[in-house]
């Protein structure tokens, strides 16, 4: 990074030196260990519906493929990752010398170690985790970024300790704590790109289902997931959930910096697409919007004639999901599909409907979820200038052959 900082000049008096020659330049560090991660995934054997699609090649950002959802608990191996830089240097995620501080409007400034947060009460949740960006790329007109389309998104098993817990170790003051600042041990390439800091409010810090994870599906979190200790926020977009996490700072304002003051911003209010927005009318992306995915038949399917098996997942922020409906004509009638499993906070449920397509029917399935908040999925989600949030019907074609 401080490569960027000095004079051609004296770079070139370095480059003469054999301790220039010598050192890893921190981008190095950073290129070995995604490329390390990703080549487990690309080559790993992985099958093919294991396999992610890839959408930034640097830094690293996959997304799943629908059909992988077929299973309720996404495995970390075809889980997306979205990182702004790419994991950390290996050393400063070295479960033996990596430490959580925990400072800023506390009584007792903490350092932790894995071990000692492990003194903590485990707590297990099952949760989707997905991207604000997930859905980008049916915005129109387009938005920059990485255009997702339905696969940054999955439903995990986050292992951990309660954020409130430790922050009550810590003791909170009173006077003047508003919200929790979030820094990761990852950086980017050039000191001009801002850093990954992000903050939450106080209240949903202290939330119960808050959670410093360790392990992700019984495993310790993977490396391009955030290991070896993340927050998962339940309910809330993944951009809260900051990975590689090293400090969480009590402190009476929101983070300052990009990603909190300019990226990850919604309207209040509906905007006319393509708009610029005025800053004051923006507010920080926070819950999940109620969503459903069709992931059977998966999308260009050719079936035979005879009662088809739709299969997808719903899940919602908040709330809980209480309705899931399907149509196959063009959004002119509705009928219900079946909740499948058990109705738990923060993780998808399994959805089935039997479709008996009609001779003159369109290949084209639609479905809409509900929640329990009354929000339900909008044919089109309002543009924004992100580009987040997108719940639209999820809509798969197919072909019926009689
Ligand atoms: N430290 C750090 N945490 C981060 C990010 C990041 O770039 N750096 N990206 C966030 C975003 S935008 C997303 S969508 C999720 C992705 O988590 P995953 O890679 O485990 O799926 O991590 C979040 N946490
Ligand atoms: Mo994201």
């Amino acid at each position: 990074m401080w490569l960027h900082r000095i004079s051609r000049r004296r770079m070139l008096q370095l480059a003469a030196s054999a301790a220039l020659t010598a050192a890893v330049r921190p981008q190095d560090l950073l290129g070995q260990a995604w490329a390390e991660d990703k080549q487990g995934r690309d080559a790993g054997g992985l099958s093919s519906q294991d396999q992610l699609r890839t959408r930034v090649s640097r830094p690293y950002d996959a997304e799943t493929q629908v059909s992988a959802f077929r299973e309720w608990i996404t495995p970390a191996k075809s889980f997306f990752v979205r990182s702004h830089f790419g994991p950390p240097p290996a050393e400063a995620v070295d479960p033996t010398h990596w430490r959580l501080t925990v400072a800023g409007l506390v009584d007792r400034p903490l350092t932790l170690s894995l071990a000692d947060l492990k003194q903590f009460e485990e707590v297990t949740i099952t949760a989707v985790l997905q991207c604000s960006g997930n859905g980008r790329a049916f915005h129109h007109p387009r938005v920059p970024g990485v255009q997702w389309e339905r696969g940054a998104v999955g439903n995990a098993q986050w292992t951990g300790v309660r954020l409130t817990d430790v922050l009550q170790r810590a003791g909170v003051q009173r006077a003047g704590a508003r919200h929790v600042l979030l820094e990761g041990a990852d950086r980017p390439v050039s000191d001009k790109t801002p850093l990954f800091i992000r903050s939450i409010p106080l209240a949903k810090a202290l939330h119960p289902d808050t959670l410093l994870v360790y392990r992700m599906n019984g495993e310790p979190v993977p490396l391009l997931h955030g290991g070896p200790l993340r927050l998962i926020a339940p309910g809330w977009m993944a951009d809260a959930c900051t990975k590689w996490l090293t400090a969480v700072t009590i402190q009476e304002r929101e983070a300052e910096g990009y990603y909190m003051q300019t990226a990850y911003r919604h309207p209040i209010q509906p905007v006319e697409p393509g708009a610029a927005v005025p800053r004051e009318q923006m507010h920080p992306v926070e819950a999940m919007v109620v969503k459903s995915l069709i992931v059977s038949p998966s999308e260009g399917a050719s079936l035979s004639s005879g009662p088809v098996l739709v299969e997808g997942v719903a899940w919602t922020g908040e709330g809980r999901v209480i309705r899931v409906e399907v149509s196959t004509d063009g959004g002119k009638s509705w009928r219900q599909a079946r909740l499948l499993g058990e109705d738990l906070p923060y993780a998808w449920r399994r959805w089935d409907y039997r479709w008996e397509p009609k001779a003159g029917e369109t290949g084209t399935i639609l479905s809409r979820a509900t929640d329990s908040l009354g929000h339900a999925q909008p044919e089109r989600s309002s543009w924004n200038p992100g580009g987040f949030l997108w719940n639209g019907w999820d809509r798969v074609t197919v072909t019926v052959t009689s």
